[in-house]
């Protein structure tokens, strides 16, 4: 796993919102990654997210099988997912001094998904961060063809928090920013085990998959240490969110993982 970043991989981010590093998994690595990932989707079955009733329908469910917190659901993606590295990474992109798991989730388009509509994620999230980010690895190639992600470049520093579902018009997302609309989008096709960063408030989306094969992603948010309860339940089961009010710290440690943290040079499980 690549573990250092360049001086220009943190610019380009902290300009663009998004930043791709190339064979970023040794090939062993990604090997390890799928065999975990594809473990992890079996044996969770038709649970979405874990606490809550099953998988979604319709067109959504066949925009990519979602399955959300897989570090809470298997031991082989809890090291995969606990690795200090990763929080190391995403805090110096993010320019903090701490980072917590959001949540993990895979998202696999299937022969002939459909398009990912584009959208923001840290809206969705139980927390209001401009600071958040989430890291997209690539388990197969990726292509224009089979469902590589798109950025439209510079967009984090200009998003409020207003945004869209992911739904069955690609575009809608420009109703709420009609001034991104005439903007040229950059297409994020990558080899197997490489990866993305994306601010959380980066506009992003994705192709269909025209394929007839896989298109495997493992994809992991990340919240600062430090972020405080906006009232979105999202991911929180009901008994984590009855226990908690608007503006109360999001730190308990079952639920969103401190990775990393500056002042103790590491909390996370180093594999
Ligand atoms: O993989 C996709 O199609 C969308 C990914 C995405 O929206 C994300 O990782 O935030
Ligand atoms: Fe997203």
């Amino acid at each position: 796993m690549r573990t250092q970043l360049q001086a220009a991989e943190i610019e380009h981010y902290g300009d663009n919102g998004f930043v791709i590093l190339e064979d970023f998994l040794t090939p062993d690595e990604l090997e390890g990654w799928r065999a975990a990932v594809m473990e992890a989707v079996e044996e969770r079955g038709d649970v979405r997210i874990p606490g809550f009733q099953g998988d979604s329908g319709g067109f959504y469910g066949r925009v990519f099988l979602q399955r959300v917190n897989l570090w809470q659901t298997s031991a082989r993606m809890k090291a995969l997912m606990l690795d200090e590295r990763l929080g190391r990474l995403a805090a110096e992109l993010a320019g903090v001094d701490g980072i917590r798991i959001w949540h993990d989730q895979t998202l696999i388009k299937g022969p002939w998904a459909n398009p990912t509509a584009w959208h923001l994620d840290v809206p969705y999230w139980s927390f209001s961060s401009r600071d958040a980010l989430s890291i997209w690895v690539a388990l197969d190639d990726v292509t224009l063809e089979n469902g590589c992600l798109f950025f439209l470049p510079g967009t984090h520093r200009e998003a409020t928090f207003d945004n869209v579902g992911i739904g069955q018009n690609m575009g809608e997302l420009f109703q709420v920013y009609p001034q991104w609309a005439t903007r040229e989008a950059v297409a994020a096709p990558m080899r197997a085990g490489s990866c993305s960063f994306h601010n959380g408030l980066t506009a992003h989306g994705a192709h269909a998959n025209m394929t007839p094969y896989l298109r495997r992603a493992m994809t992991c948010a990340y919240m600062p240490d430090g972020s405080r309860f906006n009232g979105k339940q999202n991911i929180l089961r009901p008994e984590q969110l009855a226990r908690l009010s608007v503006g109360d710290p999001l730190d308990d440690d079952a639920q969103n993982p401190l990775l990393f943290s500056r002042s103790s040079s590491g909390v996370g499980c180093r594999v």
